[in-house]
């Protein structure tokens, strides 16, 4: 039998797409390691993100990420303030071991980050934005981040190459810088980990001036403990400082102009309330951003003057609560667009496919909940922390867990997340199984946390705690010596301190040992405890 000489041409070519395809299978088996995007916001509530709960504001790019992924909603954090719960995330390590225990204390940078170790491995890392301590990351090839807290209005940034300033809004710049490095920046022949860190929404709330226009229109409902008077609570929570009507500053954080209150014979700044500080964010704006931002001041300032010498107590705290969640949720809005600018980036760009997207807060944040804004305390609001994370075909879109994970766990799984083995002396454990939906061989019952900056600004005295998903057990130390308990089913807004409840003598000795266990597990000890006040007091 002959074949002509077409068909065998059309044989061989048929033959060598059937070669290619088999390769482009063998390829597909053994996915290219993913890529990581990290975006972390500074003081974000999880009562302010729409997955979480709807009723203040809408969210619905950093909603994409849990209906295209899985919503974590027993996240929490270690140690709740900022610079320190970088220092858990970067180290896998808690406070007391990684040294940042406050963020006041230096951190110690010959310490191991897992940005290194991807490095190491051949990923491509970057930073942008906010780290709060140091001024060189270690283990990213760029970076561009705010100097400590950095500003909201054309902020500065640190670089490998010096300082430099950068007009416009910080949660649009930080994007921008995002974007153009996956655009231009990224080796399209590595992997790569990039963090993307927002200033917003931490204090003092200057949202970008259209958001600051649209938000000072709107009216949010209020949390049912904005009165709260902290009866059946311990010394800790009656002498916090963070309290909406006595310790929010009208200048710095409602924005009463300073002329506003000379008008009105009110510029004491020793008087709760009246400190400085409009005038760190408004005397950075330009008089294209000046212009944009004065007719909302003025109608904010016009209002005050002519109604706050008549106002009870009760309307103030009001007053105070709508304008902190004005400024608050119209910072976040515009967090909420941008995240939206880089999921859309990843979908048009193709990375998506291939690319890990964790949404997470340094902690949470009090909105008005005991009358409180910060964080810091172990109770729910400052405790809890937003987690969603999206990586199509491994996780199950639009999933759920309840399961008690903390930020101690990122670094752990995202180093096995892209096959790097994990450091034995990291405390935190992987989520992998949990992201896979293997909840069956996830054995944690409880969670330790441990604050310690006090005395020092809100007064939250330092303090350490366990906590399971039904009780909450912390003992405040220092310049006191007090057990609180919560019952997390029947209280979960923790205003009932049941330490000292016959009924619950079991639970707290079932506890004690169960805290007792954690510190020894996670090398914590009281030795350590007084080693940090004497760092601290010297
Ligand atoms: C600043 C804020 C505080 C806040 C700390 C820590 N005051 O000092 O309200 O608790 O940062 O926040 S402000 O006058 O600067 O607004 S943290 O998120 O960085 O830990
Ligand atoms: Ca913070």
């Amino acid at each position: 039998m002959k074949f002509s000489p077409v068909l065998l041409t059309i044989g061989l070519v048929l033959c060598l797409f059937s070669c290619a395809d088999t390769e482009q299978e063998t390829a597909s088996e053994t996915p290219s390691r993913p890529n990581i995007l990290f975006i972390m916001s500074d003081d974000h509530a999880y009562q302010a993100i729409s997955a979480y709960m709807d009723h203040l504001i809408q969210t619905p790019n950093i909603d994409r990420i849990a209906k295209e992924g899985m919503l974590f909603s027993n996240a929490c954090v270690t140690n709740s303030i900022c610079a320190p719960s970088r220092a858990v995330i970067l180290t896998g390590k808690h406070s007391h071991l990684n040294g940042k225990i406050d963020n006041r204390s230096p951190f110690d940078t010959t310490q191991v980050t897992f940005p290194q170790i991807f490095q190491d491995a051949g990923y491509q890392t970057a930073m942008y934005g906010k780290l709060h301590f140091g001024n060189n990351p270690k283990g990213v090839d760029d970076f561009m981040i705010l100097p400590g807290q950095g500003n909201y209005i054309n902020p500065r940034f640190i670089t490998a190459e010096g300082d430099t300033t950068i007009e416009g809004y910080v949660t649009d710049i930080i994007t921008d810088l995002t974007i153009d490095w996956l655009d231009k920046k990224r080796d399209p022949n590595k992997p790569f980990f990039m963090a993307y860190l927002h200033k917003a929404p931490h204090r003092p709330w200057w949202p970008r001036p259209d958001k600051f226009k649209e938000f000072t229109k709107k009216t949010f409902p209020e949390p049912a403990s904005l009165f709260d008077d902290y009866s059946n609570r311990g010394t800790a929570a009656k002498t916090a400082e963070m309290n909406l009507l006595y310790h929010m500053q009208y200048p710095h954080d409602s924005k009463i102009r300073p002329e506003t209150l000379e008008a009105m014979g009110e510029v004491k700044p020793e008087v709760p309330g009246f400190a400085g500080g409009f005038n760190g964010p408004y005397g950075r704006t330009n008089d294209a951003q000046r212009a944009q931002y004065d007719p909302v001041l003025d109608s904010i300032n016009q209002f005050f003057q002519e109604n706050w010498p008549g106002m009870t107590d009760e309307e103030k705290m009001k007053w105070k609560y709508q304008r902190y969640m004005q400024d608050y949720l119209g910072c976040i809005s515009s967090v909420d667009d941008n995240v939206g600018r880089v999921l859309d980036y990843l979908e048009e760009s193709g990375l998506a496919e291939n690319t890990i997207v964790v949404y997470t807060s340094d902690q949470g944040f009090y909105l008005g909940e005991h009358g409180w804004f910060d964080k810091r305390f172990i109770y729910d609001e400052s405790f809890k922390t937003p987690l969603m994370v999206k990586w199509p075909g491994v996780i199950e879109a639009g999933s759920t867990n309840n399961e008690m994970v903390q930020n101690l766990d990122f670094a752990p799984t995202f180093l096995e997340a892209a096959g790097i083995d994990v450091p034995t002396d990291m405390q935190g454990e992987s989520l992998m199984p949990l992201l896979k939906g293997e909840n069956d061989s996830w054995d944690r019952d409880a969670v330790y946390y441990h604050y310690y900056e006090y005395p020092a600004v809100h007064m939250v005295k330092r303090h350490y705690g366990v906590v399971t998903k039904e009780y909450k057990l912390a003992h405040f130390y220092y310049d006191v010596d007090e057990w609180e308990l919560y019952d997390r089913m029947k209280d979960p807004q923790e205003m009932n301190n049941v330490y000292d409840d016959p009924e619950y003598a079991d639970v707290v000795a079932e506890l004690k040992d169960k805290l007792a266990e954690l510190r020894v597990k996670y090398k914590d000890s009281a030795e350590l405890d007084q080693k940090f006040i004497d760092q601290y007091n010297k």
